[in-house]
């Protein structure tokens, strides 16, 4: 599920093109119609469906035809790469253990929107990414790998940025790998990874 550019979409193509993923992606789904992430769905052969959350009356019908979608296609897993729609409970619990995110900051740190910006404000000398699994509690569901950056003096918020999306591109195929070989599950709000409970700042965070 994606809301925009696609670069993390694009990485995980990349590496289920080159066999480094074993899944096959059933479809694309964006909330904005455009989304440049859908030309790369098409580009790559696969289904790209745009639900555009601007046509429904509210989230609980959003997330209702979201889910209904999805599950036509039964996905093992479902990926939320750049996607900018916070989902009801009733849907997140729907694909509990299934469910991961990608977040541009260190996870507890900035949860929510702006987080390059605010890292900046705040003075921080390292920022980041944390992949995660989704639950209700927004950005709040157990961390399974973190990775750090260096804020410069005189960085601004694009530079940033794009430091941590450099990074995106090698941590998020890597997670969805780790899925769906079967080396990484969720059970009572904790990440495991060949069946060893994950710290609460993931696998490394280096
Ligand atoms: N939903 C739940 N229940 N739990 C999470 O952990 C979620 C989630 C939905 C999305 C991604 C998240 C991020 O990585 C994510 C995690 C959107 C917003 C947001 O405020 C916040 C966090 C995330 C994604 N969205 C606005 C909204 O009203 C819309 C903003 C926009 O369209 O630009 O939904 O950062
Ligand atoms: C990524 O940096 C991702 O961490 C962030 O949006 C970017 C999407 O880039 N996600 C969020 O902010 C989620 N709210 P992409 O579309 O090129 O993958």
């Amino acid at each position: 599920m994606i809301s925009g550019n696609g670069s993390n979409l694009q990485a995980i193509i990349d590496w289920v093109e080159a066999g480094k993923i074993n899944a096959n992606i059933a479809c694309v789904i964006s909330n904005r119609p455009d989304a440049y992430g859908l030309e790369r769905a098409r580009n790559a052969g696969i289904e790209a469906i745009c639900l555009d959350h601007k046509q429904y009356e509210d989230r609980e019908t959003y997330d209702q035809a979201l889910l209904t979608t999805l599950d036509s296609y039964q996905p093992d897993c479902v990926v939320l790469a750049g996607f900018m729609r916070i989902l009801t409970s009733e849907f997140v619990e729907h694909f509990s253990g299934r469910l991961l995110n990608i977040h541009p900051s260190l996870l507890p740190k900035y949860k929510g929107l702006n987080t390059h910006q605010r890292a900046l404000d705040n003075g921080d000398d390292e920022h980041g990414l944390s992949v995660h699994f989704v639950t209700p509690e927004l950005d709040g569901g157990p961390v399974i790998i973190q990775c750090k950056v260096p804020v410069f003096k005189d960085d601004n918020a694009d530079a940033l940025a794009q430091r941590v999306q450099e990074q995106e591109r090698s941590i998020y195929p890597l997670v969805v790998h780790w899925y769906c070989s079967g080396r990484l599950k969720m059970n009572n709000n904790k990440a495991l990874l060949d069946g060893k409970v994950l710290p609460d700042n993931g696998y490394a965070n280096d």
